[in-house]
């Protein structure tokens, strides 16, 4: 049905009309010992999950809604790096293959003209140094038009038909998502996490601007500058000294 033409990604699928959230469904496999490469993919969500138990609206047929298993043989701490590999496969497919303008907006938002089109949500199972898996969840809105949206998140989500008044094939999408991040992990396997680093820069939203930062402890100002091997955000302060930030949430429109 899904016609992949993969190695390893998506060999192993599973396709629900109608779940909950695919993420859920991830997780139970992967404890079940699927292997690293199998997919769940959702006609529609009915609670679809964000980050910081936020919600995804996930509208049958109207998006890509799909969880990766993956077993990456790094350390823990290092998964970050695949949330922001993650991210630059969805840009490059948007920008290369789709002709449109992503930015990734740190930690794992794709942005085009300044609204939210996908989101990534990384959840991992490790003990001690190693990870049994990580899941990828991956949510893109891709047919729906600007009114089907949410109304309270239609200021700051779009999709994919709304930012070029073109409808997509899901599945056709999905094959090619599947097929680059395919491509683009193996040259990670191969070069690690520079190559990464490098086209995340490229697409990073609102990278070498001033911005407000806003942590659980203080709010600064700085300008972005790139991402370091931990994920982290790098910002660089006006004494010069760069810091990483974390669980900070980066206030991305001060009035
Ligand atoms: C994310 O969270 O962006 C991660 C989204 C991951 C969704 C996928 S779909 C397949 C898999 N199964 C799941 O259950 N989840 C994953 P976060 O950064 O926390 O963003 C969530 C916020 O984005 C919400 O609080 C809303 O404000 C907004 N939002 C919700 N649905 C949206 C949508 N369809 N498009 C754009 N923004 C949305």
């Amino acid at each position: 049905q899904w016609g992949l033409h993969t190695d390893w990604l998506g060999k192993n699928v599973v396709h629900k009309e109608s779940t909950p959230s695919t993420q859920q469904i991830a997780h139970q496999l992967a404890r079940d010992h699927a292997s690293h490469g199998t997919v769940v993919i959702a006609d529609e969500q009915t609670a679809g999950k964000g980050r910081l138990n936020r919600e995804w609206h996930s509208a049958k047929n109207k998006g890509i809604w799909t969880s990766l298993i993956l077993r990456p043989a790094i350390l823990p701490y290092l998964a970050p790096q695949i949330t922001l590999l993650t991210a630059t496969v969805l840009a490059d497919v948007f920008k290369k293959e789709l002709n449109l303008d992503p930015k990734i907006k740190w930690p794992n938002d794709i942005m085009i003209n300044d609204r939210k089109v996908a989101g990534i949500l990384t959840e991992m199972q490790a003990e001690q140094d190693q990870i049994q898996y990580i899941i990828i969840g991956i949510g893109i809105n891709v047919n729906q038009e600007m009114n089907e949206l949410p109304e309270d998140i239609q200021q700051k989500a779009t999709s994919l038909r709304a930012t070029s008044e073109k409808e997509y094939d899901i599945t056709s999408l999905i094959q090619r998502i599947f097929v680059h991040f395919e491509k683009v992990y193996a040259e990670y396997e191969t070069y690690g996490f520079p190559i990464i680093k490098e086209r995340w820069e490229s697409y990073g939203y609102r990278l070498g601007e001033r911005t407000t930062i806003k942590t659980m402890k203080e709010t600064s100002e700085a300008v972005l500058v790139g991402i370091a091997e931990d994920g982290a955000l790098l910002a660089q302060y006006d004494n010069d000294s760069i810091k990483k930030v974390y669980s900070g949430e980066i206030d991305w429109f001060p009035n």
